[in-house]
C-alpha cells in the first residue's frame, strides 16, 4: 500500500526535500507507526515550511471517490463567508451535507450568535443550498466541539464523515479537536497558519469501523491570503478576536487598509468607518488629495503588507463605488475582514482585482 504522511496526507517520498511528503530514507526505515513528513515536522515545531500548490482537479477527483453516503461537512470561515464558501458545493456527490461556520471567536464577545446565524442562513438560502444542518462555532471552544460531535453522530449513521472547504478555514483543527473528545491522544493532523497545510486525504478510523476524513483545502484565489508569503500569512491569521478600529471621517478623507486597499470618502455627512481587519495590519488615515503620494511613498514602510513580490501576484487595482445611508452596510474584503459604514455618503474603494470585494447589509 502507498505510504502517506499521517499529518498532511502527502505521498511519502525519500528523493526530493523540496517536494511534499519528503522523509529521509534512514528515518523512514526506523519509523514508528506515527511518523510525519519533514514539512509537517517543520510546520508543527517551527511554524515554517515549504510552500506548495494543490492540484485542484486531483483533489476533486479524490473527494468524488468518497462514498455518496458519507456525511459531508463543509467548513467555512464565518469572518470571511463570502470568500470561503465553496461555490461548487452543489457538485459534490455526497447526499448529506452540513455547513459548519468556524472561527466565531474572531468576533467580539458582544456579537450575538443568533444574528450571525441569521446572516449565514440567508446567505445559504440565496444560493439555494439546503443542508441537513447549519452550525456556528469555534474550534477552540470545547462546548462547541461537543455540540458538533453529537450532531455528527446523530446524522452519520454508519457512514464516514468527510470534511471539505477552502484552505485555512480550520478543517484539520476541528478534526483534531473532535478526535481528542473521542479519546485520541496528541495532535493527529498537522495544522498551521499557512494555506494548503493538508496535502492529501487522511483517514482517521473510528471504533464503529467508519472514518473521519480530512481533505486538502480548495485553493482560494479570491482571498488576499492566497497571494502572501508564509510569514505574512502567519501575521494575518488571528487566534483571538479582531479588534474593531473606529475612524470618524469627513468627506475628502481616505483610509488605507495596509497596502491592500484604499477607501476614499467622497461625499456625505461625517460618518464612522469601523475597520475589522487583523490587528497586525496598519490602518492609516490621510487627506484624499495626499493619498496617491502617500501610497507611493509609504507602501513599503508604513503600509508594509503586501510587499513588492506579493503586489506583483495580486495584479492591478480595481475601483468599486458604493453608497451607504439609512441602512448600515459593510464592505467585505476576502482574507482581510470588513469595514462597517455608519452614516451616509458615497465611497470609492480601490482593491487588488484578484481579491473578492462585496457590499452587504451589516451583520454586526
Ligand atoms: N481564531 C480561530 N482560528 C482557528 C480556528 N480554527 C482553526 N484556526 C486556525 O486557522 C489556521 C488554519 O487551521 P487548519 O486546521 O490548518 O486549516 P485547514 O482548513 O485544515 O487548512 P488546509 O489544510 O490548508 O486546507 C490555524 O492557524 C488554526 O489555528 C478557530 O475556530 N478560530
Ligand atoms: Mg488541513
Amino acid at each position: 500500500m502507498e505510504l502517506k504522511c499521517k499529518g498532511c496526507g502527502a505521498k511519502i517520498q525519500t528523493v526530493d526535500p523540496k517536494l511534499p511528503g519528503f522523509i529521509r530514507a534512514d528515518v523512514l526505515e526506523k519509523r514508528s507507526d506515527d511518523f510525519r513528513c519533514e514539512r509537517c515536522y517543520n510546520l508543527m515545531h517551527y511554524n515554517r515550511g515549504l510552500e506548495v500548490a494543490i492540484d485542484e482537479a486531483e483533489l476533486l477527483a479524490e473527494v468524488g471517490k468518497i462514498s455518496r453516503d458519507a456525511l459531508l461537512v463543509c467548513i467555512v470561515d464565518i469572518f470571511d463567508l463570502e470568500g470561503t464558501f465553496p461555490e461548487n458545493l452543489g457538485t459534490f456527490p455526497q447526499r448529506k451535507k452540513i455547513i459548519v461556520a468556524n472561527k466565531f471567536d474572531l468576533f467580539l464577545k458582544s456579537v450575538k450568535k443568533e444574528k450571525i446565524l441569521a446572516y449565514l442562513r440567508k446567505f445559504l438560502k440565496e444560493r439555494g443550498i439546503v443542508p441537513e444542518g447549519v452550525m456556528l462555532m469555534s474550534a477552540f471552544k470545547g462546548s462547541d466541539i461537543e455540540g458538533l460531535l453529537s450532531e455528527l453522530f446523530r446524522l452519520k449513521g454508519g457512514s464516514d464523515i468527510c470534511f471539505v472547504g477552502t484552505t485555512n478555514v480550520g478543517k484539520s483543527t476541528v478534526i483534531n479537536a473532535l478526535a481528542k473528545k473521542l479519546g485520541f491522544e496528541g495532535e493527529l493532523l498537522t495544522t498551521s497558519t499557512a494555506v494548503s497545510t493538508t496535502l492529501g486525504l487522511v483517514r482517521i478510523p473510528l471504533p464503529d469501523g467508519s472514518h473521519l476524513l480530512d481533505t486538502p483545502g480548495i485553493p482560494n484565489r479570491k482571498q488576499a491570503t492566497y497571494y502572501l508569503s508564509f510569514a505574512h500569512q502567519k501575521l494575518m491569521l488571528q487566534k483571538k478576536f479582531i479588534r474593531p478600529r473606529v475612524y470618524q471621517l469627513k468627506p475628502k478623507q481616505t483610509l488605507f487598509i495596509g497596502g491592500f486597499c484604499r477607501l476614499d470618502f467622497l461625499s456625505g455627512e461625517a460618518s464612522s468607518f469601523v475597520v475589522n481587519v487583523p490587528n497586525a495590519l496598519t490602518v492609516h488615515r490621510t487627506k484624499t488629495t495626499n493619498a496617491e503620494a502617500f501610497y507611493e511613498g509609504h507602501k513599503d514602510d508604513i503600509l508594509k503588507i503586501p510587499d513588492a513580490e506579493e503586489r506583483e501576484k495580486l495584479g492591478n487595482f480595481r475601483k468599486y463605488s458604493f453608497a451607504f445611508g439609512e441602512k448600515k452596510r459593510e464592505i467585505a474584503i476576502s482574507g482581510l475582514g470588513f469595514i462597517a459604514l455608519v452614516g451616509s455618503g458615497k465611497v470609492d474603494l480601490y482593491c487588488f482585482e484578484k481579491i473578492k470585494v462585496s457590499l452587504r447589509e451589516a451583520i454586526v
